[in-house]
């Protein structure tokens, strides 16, 4: 037998946000290596070790090849065929009977790194007709978004540390070295902050947990969670009363300076230090230092967008970045120009956003983006009447890990008369599906970052063609969504309407053909009339020409062309945020000092919190063997006052129980946590009867979504308030 010869492909990897480039030698199926791409001009060959997973993912045993339909005798197989039918079926039975919104739509993180589900997603779930819609934006970056759509009247305008020119960095619930960065790709992050420190520049954290960027940075302050807002309202008091306010030219085109005084003129440093932790003096320094940094940026992720006032969080850090003269300049807080521009696409479409105009039925929380809270999802199914969920379609998620009172919803999935997944695996989620639907996933797919190549530091593209053909009857992500959206929509007959604006892409092209024209006709684009950018004519063939990608140059100062706010202006201080300081002053500054309304059994008086692991991504890559290895990963970090005062030791099991459920695990008694809180790192649980995942379930850990609370939210975006969760810790 002759053995195939080695070949060599570049790709980049899709797991996080890092966009790390990989060089892969393979032969036949096999895979010989998976390295750095030195040649990336983004990642410049720095990978972590879940690149590697890539592999075991390909030829994992447990992961689905075939439609699956779930019977009282376990999973059997289906044919294509046979599983499209009785999905649109089942779809269609349920909305005839109880209308349209009897059925919902959660879509997981994964459809942002996927190129076919990024591109074929909309027109199916417009399909669905339905007002349920879910996503895990709602336990994410929704407040990041929020502030977005108010200030600059684009959600999608996210506005990226200039991490590589940048000589303070000023870090809010993030821990990068970890998560290898997120609304921040920036592969490599490790040696970006470390070139930060060595041009002079500092790197502060503010965590409530001394994670693995903290010890990095040049200064680590420990924060009460959920305080971040009064914090900030403090450095924004600071700058103000010490005279440090200096937008510069950004001043031509905000408005609000004067609303902004105003309204931190309440929140002196030693107000806020009461209920942060972080001192009146460390504060004035902060805001000081920020202030006199030849370029400074202000970033806050995770940790400070899962809280309750997450909205006000991100429209505060804004605020920063533009009261120090920061906010698109280099160094400081900067707008990509990407080769495919979703902002330009999504304006010209007018989808940029929207705020609150539905409410869910049972709680009535606003709508953002068109999505209602993950936090709901649960009620919505157990909750009987008019427009009670009875049916879902999940696409790449895995809510019952990842979303708040996962319990909860893990029963309401439970009970409903008919559910389909698309994913992968049959895990905590997809064990309820009536129906599973597999795809493709990894090196099987093509690859071109849609979402990150947005958030990225640096403006680059790149392609890459799929490394391995599809099993036999595998199909992509895309070709499913397409199949059950022209059932759904009963035509499966091509759209030949040639009306600019009216060309239903998705109908009528493979995503290959899709990136080249918006390749072509966006901002580098061979077809480009926009003459402010010459020379690189992107085209698919071009870029297919330059496997390690393409530079197209640092960050540009944009924001002025890029604003679609009603007068072009950027708003320092939206209505609905402004309106929002109630509430924190409410739950601040209620008569007693103490959060007010939270009438918490004084039993749940430790604060919990999460934390990421770098081997790890969300919930669904313990079925690799590489990546769970090596001593138990799922503990509660536990600071040793703490441990002390609940005779608790090293080592020892404990049951962590909070107002919506309980778990046990081993505590890790460890300095790096304040004292009064403790964590438990998310995506783990995967001990549930039914799951399917040999590996993961020998390594099951507990679900800390089985504590969070899906009634703490941040009230005005409806985000998931995962930080500070109250719970009790006693010794088993
Ligand atoms: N307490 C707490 N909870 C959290 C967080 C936290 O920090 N703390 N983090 C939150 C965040 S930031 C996020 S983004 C969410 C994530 O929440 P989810 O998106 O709900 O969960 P994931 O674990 O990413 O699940 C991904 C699913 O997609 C499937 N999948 C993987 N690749 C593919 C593919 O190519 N195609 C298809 N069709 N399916 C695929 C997997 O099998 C899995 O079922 O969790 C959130 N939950
Ligand atoms: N290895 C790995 N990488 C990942 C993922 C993963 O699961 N594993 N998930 C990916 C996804 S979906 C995302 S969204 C990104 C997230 O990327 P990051 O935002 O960098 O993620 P975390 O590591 O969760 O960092 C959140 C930090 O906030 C801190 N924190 C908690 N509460 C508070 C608070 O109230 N105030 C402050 N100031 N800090 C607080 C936590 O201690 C933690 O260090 O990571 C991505 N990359
Ligand atoms: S950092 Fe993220 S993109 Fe880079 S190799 Fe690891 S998982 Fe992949
Ligand atoms: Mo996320």
């Amino acid at each position: 037998m002759t053995h195939p010869s080695p070949q060599t492909h570049y790709r980049t990897c899709n797991l996080c946000e890092a966009m790390c480039g990989l060089e892969i030698k393979a032969a036949g199926d096999q895979i010989l290596s998976i390295r750095g791409d030195k040649d990336d001009p983004f990642s410049r060959g720095h990978i972590c070790p879940k690149a590697t997973a890539l592999e075991d993912i390909y030829h994992d045993p447990d992961r689905l090849k075939y439609p699956v339909r779930r019977t009282a005798h376990g999973w059997e197989r289906l044919s294509w065929e046979e599983a499209l039918s009785e999905v649109v079926t089942n779809i269609q039975r349920i909305q005839a009977a109880h209308g349209r919104n009897a059925i919902g739509i959660y879509l997981g993180n994964p459809n942002v790194h996927n190129l076919g589900l990024i591109l074929y997603n909309a027109p199916f779930i417009r399909s669905l007709k339905t007002k349920n819609r879910f996503s895990a934006t709602s336990v994410d970056q929704l407040p990041h978004q929020f502030a977005a759509y108010l200030m600059f009247g684009h959600q999608l305008l996210f506005p990226v540390p200039d991490v590589d020119r940048t000589h303070y960095f000023l870090m809010l619930g993030a821990n990068p070295l970890a998560s290898n960065g997120s609304l921040m790709t920036a592969a490599g992050i490790e040696n970006r902050l470390k070139a930060l420190q060595k041009r002079g520049g500092k790197l502060v954290v503010i965590d409530p947990r001394q994670t693995e960027t903290a010890v990095l940075a040049d200064e680590h302050h420990f924060i009460q969670p959920g305080t971040d807002a009064l914090f900030l309202l403090a450095l924004i008091h600071t700058l103000f009363a010490e005279g440090l306010v200096k937008p510069g030219r950004l001043a031509e085109f905000t408005d609000g300076f004067e609303a902004v005084e105003k309204l931190a003129a309440d929140f002196a440093p030693e107000t806020a230090a009461a209920h942060t932790g972080i001192s009146a003096a460390t504060t004035r320094q902060i805001a000081q230092d920020l202030a006199a940094a030849a370029s400074g940026v202000v970033y806050g992720r995770m940790g400070v967008s899962t809280q309750k006032f997450g909205g006000l969080c991100q429209w505060l850090i804004n605020v920063l970045n533009i009261l120090t003269g920061n906010m698109d300049a280099p160094g400081g807080a900067m707008f990509t120009l990407p080769a495919i521009d979703v902002v330009g696409l999504t304006t010209l479409t007018g989808q940029t956003g929207n705020v609150g105009r539905a409410h869910s039925r049972v709680r009535g929380l606003p709508a953002i983006g068109g999505e209602f809270p993950a936090a709901a999802l649960a009620e919505e199914i157990l909750t009987p009447g008019e427009g009670q969920i009875r049916g879902m379609v999940t696409v790449a998620g895995n809510p019952v890990l990842s979303t708040p009172n996962g319990g909860q919803l893990d029963q309401a999935l439970a009970q409903l008369d008919f559910m389909v997944a698309i994913d992968i695996y049959i895990n905590e989620t997809t064990r309820h599906a009536n129906i599973i639907l597999p795809t493709t996933t990894g090196l099987e797919t093509e690859h071109y970052d849609l979402v990150f190549h947005l958030l990225a530091v640096r403006n680059t593209a790149k392609y890459a063609p799929a490394l391995f053909e599809p099993a036999e009857g595998m199909w992509h992500d895309w070709q499913v969504l397409r199949e059950l959206r022209n059932r759904l929509e009963g035509t499966d007959k091509v759209d030949r309407t040639s009306i600019p604006g009216k060309f239903d892409f998705q109908k009528r092209l493979p995503p290959a053909k899709i990136l080249d024209l918006a390749l072509r006709f966006g901002p580098y684009g061979a077809h480009a009339f926009n003459g402010r950018i010459t020379g690189h004519n992107l085209t698919l063939a071009k870029l297919k020409r330059a496997p390690h990608g393409i530079d197209l140059g640092p960050l540009q100062p944009i924001l002025k062309e890029r604003l679609v706010t009603p007068n072009r202006r950027i708003v320092l201080v939206p209505e609905p945020l402004l309106a929002d300081l109630a509430r924190l002053k409410e739950h601040f500054f209620s008569s007693n000092g103490q959060p007010s309304g939270s009438g918490q059994p004084s039993a749940y008086n430790l604060r919990l919190i999460g934390r990421r692991q770098l081997r790890s991504n969300n919930s669904w890559m313990h079925n690799v063997p590489r990546l769970v290895k090596g001593k138990e990963r799922c503990t509660l970090l536990m600071h040793p006052a703490d441990a002390t005062a609940r005779q608790i030791s090293h080592g020892q099991m404990v049951t962590v129980s909070s107002r919506v459920g309980q778990v046990q695990l081993p505590v890790e008694v460890s300095e790096t946590m304040m004292p009064g809180v403790v964590s438990i790192p998310h995506g783990w649980g995967h001990g549930r009867t039914a799951v399917q995942l040999t590996v993961a379930q020998a390594h099951p850990g507990v679900s800390i979504n089985d504590l969070t609370d899906e009634c703490e939210l941040d009230d005005l975006t409806g985000n998931a308030a995962f930080s500070g969760v109250p719970v009790a810790v006693t010794g088993l």
